[in-house]
């Protein structure tokens, strides 16, 4: 567990390993880098046989994610957007199939991209602080890294659909009154209580949770994958309309002009 990341931080605790989206200043925006490193850590943790459980969790106190990088997505076409797709996919994937348990600390924001994340864990605990939603909608683009196939599977089609295509955010009490986290801490318990979590998994035996794993993820395997398809698809289709990249350059610029005016 050596390699040295730029934009993530991996460090093992006994026997868990902690992930730490670490681009703070930007709200650990998920960007190209961000994703091949979690990729990356994902794979080494998983060969890692004294690792029993992983936690991902995000830099700082007001953001899990805040999503893909927009300023990486306004620049992409319909086969790029397409590619970036199902790197995101394949990626968040790999925690689905991994045989150890994967536990997301949502310290914050869960947005876009950052909630599709989590969304792949196998457990959610969020700080009361935590906001989620997907807020693609605004930007005329849909969730293209699993959202609309785990949200929709996680709480159900109506909760989805006010999510997606009205693009309301939820607080942490809400999420957890529609299943979408299954723990609301206070922010400054939230290491302490995924900890506990971690260490209630590892005391069950390897084998039998791994299978646990893989059983309950069957239920939706097939169905996800043709899902996942169509969502890359349909994502990559909205990056040949111009008014997307409009939407996108929007928010860009808003950022430069901020910079401008220091
Ligand atoms: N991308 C890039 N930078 C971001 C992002 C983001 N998603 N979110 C926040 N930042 C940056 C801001 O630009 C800002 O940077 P700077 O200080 O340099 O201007 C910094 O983080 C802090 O953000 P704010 O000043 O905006 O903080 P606020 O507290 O005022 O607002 C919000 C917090 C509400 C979270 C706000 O930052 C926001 O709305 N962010 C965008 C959220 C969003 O739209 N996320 C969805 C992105 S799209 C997506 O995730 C698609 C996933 C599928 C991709 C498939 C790939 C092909």
């Amino acid at each position: 567990m050596s390699k040295h990341y730029t934009t993530i931080k991996l460090r093992k605790e006994q026997t868990t390993a902690w992930i730490t989206l670490d681009r703070p200043d930007k709200l650990n925006a998920i960007n190209a880098t961000m994703l091949q490193e979690l990729s990356e850590a994902l794979d080494t943790t998983e060969r890692d046989v004294n690792v029993r459980c992983v936690i991902i969790t995000g830099a700082g106190e007001k953001a899990f994610s805040a999503g893909a990088d927009i300023t990486e997505l306004h620049r992409l076409t319909q086969e790029t957007a397409a590619e970036l797709s199902r790197k995101g996919q394949q990626a968040f994937t790999k925690i689905e199939t991994m045989s150890k348990p994967v536990i997301a600390a949502i310290n914050g924001y869960a947005l876009g991209g950052g909630l599709e994340l989590a969304l792949a864990c196998d457990f959610r605990l969020a700080s009361n602080n935590a906001e989620l939603g997907f807020p693609e909608m605004k930007l005329g683009i849909i969730p293209g890294w699993g959202g609309t196939q785990r949200l929709t599977w996680t709480v159900g089609a109506a909760d989805a659909k006010r999510m997606i295509m009205l693009g309301e955010r939820v607080k942490a009490e809400e999420a957890l009154k529609i299943g979408l986290v299954d723990k609301v801490v206070p922010l400054d318990e939230l290491e302490a209580e995924t900890n506990a979590l971690s260490k209630r998994l590892v005391e069950h035996p390897t084998e039998a949770l791994k299978l646990a794993k893989h059983s309950v993820n069957s239920v939706t395997k097939s169905i996800l994958e043709s899902g996942l398809k169509k969502e890359t698809e349909f994502f990559a289709l909205l990056f040949s309309k111009k008014k997307t990249k409009e939407r996108m350059d929007a928010f860009v610029s808003k950022r430069n002009k901020k910079e401008g005016d220091l």
